[in-house]
């Protein structure tokens, strides 16, 4: 750096170190455009200053797919958990998953997405925190999640935060399952899971062949399936050389025998008979 610039320069630069973002970088470069001392000695850095604004201002056209992060599935569905600092986001993706976040009271602690996985009645969700800075990055992980846990803060005014949760939503054209949770309280675990499970609308099926116990791991389907719908998932044979099906949970009585327009409800147990 040329030994004789001016104090406004000298803080345009400093401008430029500390800034994050792109637009950040445009500005402050600009600022040290406009102050550096113009002759023979600052030549080659006016040159390099442009020469960063060019490439900076270049990158527009490719912003959409610069911010665009996506985690890859894990599991029957991924959820983000989002919300503002400090309203344990953190320990509660830790009591929920294998994840071991760091959780302090630092505002801002999380500072990238931490993933963890949480296994309940047979279904696998990732669960995905997401730092409260809330970047377009993060915000297109939220977007392509199959739902949103919303955790606010029980020491802040409710409806302040719902407020901010929406403007953010629409900001980020985010239309997904949300549910809401008030953090730094006793959350039971069990219930968080099936609030989660619920906000998702789909149904867990337990399989089972006849004279055998029903399978551990739930078969996943929209709510609304029918037993055609299941038949076909587990094997297209299945619905081929279908005969009759049983059914415990949502049937009139246990292993009543039904057809395939027959609409299964979360939880039950199905006997598919084929051959
Ligand atoms: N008393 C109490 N403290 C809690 C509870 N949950 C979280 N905390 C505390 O609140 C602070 C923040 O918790 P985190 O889980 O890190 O919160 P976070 O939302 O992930 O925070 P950031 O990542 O910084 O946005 C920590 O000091 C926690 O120990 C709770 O249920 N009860
Ligand atoms: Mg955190």
């Amino acid at each position: 750096m040329p030994a004789n610039v001016t104090a406004e320069f000298a803080k345009a630069q400093s401008k430029y170190l500390s800034a994050r973002t792109r637009e950040e970088k445009i500005a402050a470069l600009e600022e040290m455009l406009a102050t550096i001392p113009k002759h023979k000695g600052t030549e080659h850095m006016q040159a390099e200053i442009r020469g960063k604004l060019a490439k900076l201002r270049g990158q527009k056209s490719s912003k959409v797919a610069r911010t665009t992060i996506t985690i890859s599935k894990e599991g029957d569905a991924q959820i983000v958990i989002l919300g503002p600092t400090q309203t344990g986001k953190s320990t509660l993706l830790a009591q929920l998953t294998n994840a071991k976040p760091k959780i302090s009271d630092v505002p801002y602690t999380t500072t990238k997405p931490e993933v963890g996985v949480s296994e309940w009645k047979g279904v696998k969700f990732q669960l995905i925190e997401i730092p409260s800075t809330f970047t377009p990055s993060m915000m297109s992980i939220t977007a392509n999640a199959d739902g949103i846990v919303v955790v606010l803060d029980p020491r802040r005014n409710l409806d302040e935060q719902r407020d901010e949760i929406r403007k953010l939503f629409s900001k980020f054209r985010i239309q997904k399952p949300h549910i809401e949770i008030i953090g730094r309280t006793e959350i039971d675990a069990e219930y968080l899971k099936s609030s989660i499970w619920k906000m998702l609308g789909l149904i867990r099926i337990y399989t089972k062949e006849p004279g055998k116990k029903p399978e551990t791991k739930a078969l996943v389907l929209k709510a609304g399936a029918t037993v055609k719908d299941a038949a076909s998932a587990i094997h297209k044979d299945f619905l081929k050389f279908f005969k009759f099906a049983k059914v415990w949970g949502s049937a009139k009585y246990a292993g009543e025998r039904v057809g395939l327009d027959y609409k299964l409800k979360d939880g039950d147990i199905l006997e598919i008979h084929a051959g």
